[in-house]
């Protein structure tokens, strides 16, 4: 898009880490806008998202993708192979993990995908603020010997420590290169998927333990009425029985009502319009492990 000027790099950075070791977290800091979908629940983020940061110097774009870890069904096979592509396609890998956790299985797991990869990758610890010092050592520790690691770098994403340290690192290892995007786009998604990822953490956090990840939102309709200004967006909410159809209406439907309430209000400001949302339930048994249907739901390669 633009020219590159000399000394202005831009680079791809993405993010591998196992669940809630705070990716979604650190992206939102560092892009401050709600793009990515924080949640205590696993696997909350299915698809690359892109934030993009501009500075006077860089743009950084980051790649949030999906958590690596063994696949227990199709989709999970899948969400496999979308973060294995996204490895060779960037300038710098954060490995994330979680300071409090120390290196275990689910490392390995992933460091073993790290074997082929000649990106240079930083390990860097998170949730610093939940642990003493010595603590701290004692896990850098742990990684001796089991990845060389381009740089170790411990930050709190929720705190915001060491973040900018980081940031000026990534900038040494990426290229110079032009400003990809203009500096007040941060992200390259379709407006449709971000809205469904609202809708979806909405759902998500309000049925708490009862529903577990067999849950996607399609957006059926999404249109501007221009007289009022006003966006209409019509979404079904898939689940995988009926008895989790009924958890997510609620009684009188006053479960779905409190998910679209709060989901709308999101959607306005990302939007900058008035919304009316209207929220449909569907069962789809077995969703997750229909290939086929796996574009219509969003889920790309
Ligand atoms: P993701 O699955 O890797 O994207 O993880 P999330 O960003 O969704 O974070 C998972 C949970 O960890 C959330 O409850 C966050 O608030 C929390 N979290 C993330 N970063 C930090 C941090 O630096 N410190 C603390 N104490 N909590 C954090
Ligand atoms: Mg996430
Ligand atoms: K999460």
């Amino acid at each position: 898009m633009n020219n590159t000027v000399k000394g202005h790099k831009s680079g791809f950075i993405s993010i591998i880490g196992r669940p809630n070791v705070g990716k979604s977290t650190f992206l939102n800091r560092v892009i401050g806008q709600k793009i990515a979908i924080m949640s205590d629940k696993p696997q909350t983020t299915r698809n690359k998202v892109q934030g993009v940061l501009t500075t006077n110097d860089a743009q950084f774009i980051f790649i949030d993708t999906p958590g690596i870890h063994k696949p227990k069904h199709k989709l999970g096979d899948f969400m496999m192979k979308v973060a294995q592509n996204t490895l060779k396609e960037v300038d710098v890998i954060l490995f994330m993990v979680n300071a409090t956790e120390g290196y275990g299985k689910g490392e390995e797991f992933i460091l073993e995908k790290f074997q082929t990869v000649r990106t240079p990758i930083f390990l860097v610890i998170n949730k610093i603020d939940q642990v003493h010092p010595d603590e701290l050592l004692k896990i850098i520790d742990s990684y001796k010997g089991k990845y060389n690691f381009s740089e170790i770098i411990p930050i709190s994403a929720l705190e915001g420590n060491n973040v900018e340290n980081l940031l000026k690192q990534i900038k040494e290892y990426i290229p110079e290169g032009p400003q990809y995007y203009p500096a007040d786009q941060v992200t390259d998604h379709p407006e449709r998927f971000i809205v469904s990822e609202l809708i979806r953490e909405k759902a998500l956090h309000l049925t708490r333990e009862e529903i577990p990840h067999s849950l996607a939102v399609l957006i059926d309709k999404m249109e501007r009425r221009d007289e009022k200004d006003i966006v209409h967006v019509m979404a079904t909410i898939i689940v995988e029985r009926d008895s989790q159809k009924g958890i997510v209406i609620g009684k009188q439907g006053k479960m779905l009502k409190e998910i679209g309430q709060r989901a709308r209000v999101d959607i306005e400001n990302l939007l900058g319009s008035k919304v009316f949302l209207e929220l449909w339930v569907k069962v789809q048994k077995d969703w997750r492990n229909k290939m086929t249907q796996l574009r219509d739901f969003g889920f790309r390669e």
